[in-house]
């Protein structure tokens, strides 16, 4: 499948703006990439530090099987010194979330699209809301933006003047 996909980068461990820059340069393999937003410093969902966010639109090059998609991202995150504790929202120096792939709905044992969660966490639709604010989630029908405007504003969140 080709197409347009939204990605979502994240880390709280480690040298974090270099990390998402690096990471970005290798999703180019990918295909190109089309729009990148800010940078964004994120009040932790779960233990601190203060995370990094932002996100990429990338145009995928030729047809790539959903699957080949998140095995490509977990490399990267591994590259990167990722290492997998069990704990759920462990800090981390690199998470790669699939978002969004154009308004496809996937959904295998290993990878939901769009990302289940990403229309409760500010993180992500602070900078999604940059890159795509007319986008409509193929599942809620609502836009990006309209997701954003009626989430409650219960964390910090603060756009970095550095760019991705
Ligand atoms: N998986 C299923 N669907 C997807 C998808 N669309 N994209 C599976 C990526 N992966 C997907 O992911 C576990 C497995 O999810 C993958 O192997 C894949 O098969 P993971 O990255 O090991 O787990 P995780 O990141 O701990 O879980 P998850 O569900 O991605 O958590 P979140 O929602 O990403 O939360 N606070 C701030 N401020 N900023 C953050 O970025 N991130 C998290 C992680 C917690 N708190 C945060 C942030
Ligand atoms: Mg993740």
């Amino acid at each position: 499948m080709d197409g347009r996909i939204y990605l979502g980068l994240g880390g709280n461990l480690g040298d974090r703006l270099a990390t998402l820059r690096a990471a970005v340069e290798e999703l180019e393999r990918l295909g190109h990439v089309v729009a990148r937003s800010s940078v964004w410093e994120t009040e932790p969902v779960g233990p601190p530090p203060d995370y990094l966010n932002a996100v990429v639109a990338l145009d995928l090059a030729g047809e790539h099987r959903p699957e080949a998609i998140l095995d490509e991202l977990l490399a990267i995150e591994a590259r990167h010194g990722r290492v997998r504790p069990t704990a759920r929202d462990a800090p981390r120096s690199l998470d790669l979330d699939l978002l969004l792939w154009d308004e496809r709905v996937i959904t295998t044992d290993r990878l939901s699209v769009p990302h289940p969660r990403l229309h409760q966490r500010q993180f992500v639709l602070e900078p999604l809301a940059e890159v795509a604010p007319d986008l409509v989630h193929p599942l809620l029908h609502r836009t990006i933006a309209g997701l954003l405007a009626d989430l409650p504003r219960q964390r910090r969140v603060r756009r970095r003047p550095e760019p991705l």
